[in-house]
C-alpha cells in the first residue's frame, strides 16, 4: 500500500559537509503511517520545485538558531549556534513548499522558522531578553515533560490531542516574539512563551516548541502530532 510521503528537513553539520536527522523523527513518521523522506540541502530552484511536488507533506525538524537576520535583528550576545547553509536551503524550501497548500509539522527550530517565513521575529535568548524563570532547556532524557501547556479550549491543536492541556519536554532557547501574520497561537506555557501554534492558509499547519518525536512511545498525545499530520497528508 502506497504512503503519503512526509518529507524531514535535515540538520547540516558544515563542518564535516554532512547532513543528518535523528532516527526518532523518521520513526514517529513510520509509526504514524507515512513514508519519511530526507530532503537534500539545496537553493536550485528547479530541486526545490521538484521535491515540493513530490512529498506529501513536511516535517520541519529542530536544530541551530536562525540567523537573526532573516527577521531584520542583529546577533544579539544570547542567539546560539547558527548554520547559515541551512537557513539558505531550508528558507527557500520552505518559501516553495508554503506556497503549496500541503500540511506541515514544524518543531522546535521548526516552530522559529514557520514564524519567520510568515513575517515574524524571535527572542535570540529567552533568559535574557524576557528573565530567567521556568526551565524551557531541560537535561535529558526527553522522553518526559518539564513543563505543562495550556492549549486554547476548542482550539485546532487542542482537538488533535483531545485536551487542552499538555506536558511537554523542553530543549529550546529561543521563542516566538512578534507573530507571523496568518499564524494563530494555540498554547502557552504557564510563563507566558508560546509553545504552539497554527497556520491558517492551509488545512493542517501545526508548529510546536518542544519535541513530540522523543514521547511517542510514552505519551499518546504526542504520537497524535504524527498520526494528524500523515492523516492530513492522505
Ligand atoms: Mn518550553
Amino acid at each position: 500500500m502506497k504512503k503519503p510521503i512526509i518529507a524531514l528537513y535535515p540538520s547540516y553539520v558544515a563542518s564535516e559537509g554532512r547532513q543528518q536527522v535523528l532516527m526518532r523523527y523518521i520513526r514517529a513518521v513510520e509509526m504514524s503511517g507515512g513514508a519519511p523522506f530526507l530532503l537534500p540541502l539545496t537553493t536550485d530552484a528547479d530541486i526545490i520545485e521538484t521535491m515540493v511536488d513530490m512529498c506529501d507533506g513536511v516535517i520541519f525538524t529542530g536544530g541551530d538558531d536562525a540567523h537573526p537576520r532573516h527577521y531584520g535583528a542583529c546577533l544579539h550576545e544570547g542567539c546560539g549556534d547558527l548554520c547559515p547553509e541551512r537557513d539558505a536551503g531550508e528558507m527557500a524550501f520552505a518559501k516553495q513548499f508554503l506556497k503549496t497548500k500541503k500540511p506541515f509539522l514544524a518543531i522546535c527550530r521548526g516552530i522559529q522558522l514557520i514564524n519567520i517565513m510568515y513575517g515574524g521575529t524571535l527572542y535570540q535568548d529567552i533568559n535574557l531578553e524576557r528573565g530567567r524563570g521556568l526551565v524551557h532547556r531541560q537535561q535529558p532524557p526527553y522522553t518526559h515533560g518539564t513543563h505543562g501547556v495550556k492549549l486554547n479550549k476548542d482550539g485546532f491543536i487542542a482537538k488533535i490531542v483531545g485536551s487542552d492541556e499538555l506536558w511537554v519536554n523542553s530543549m529550546h532557547h529561543q521563542a516566538v516574539k512578534q507573530l507571523g501574520k496568518g499564524l494563530v497561537i494555540e498554547g502557552y506555557a504557564t510563563d507566558g512563551v508560546t509553545e504552539a501554534l497554527i497556520a491558517t492558509d492551509r488545512p493542517f499547519g501545526v508548529a510546536v516548541q518542544w519535541h513530540p518525536e522523543c514521547m511517542v512511545d510514552t505519551d499518546e498525545a504526542s504520537l497524535k502530532f504524527f498520526k494528524a499530520l500523515i492523516k492530513a497528508a492522505k
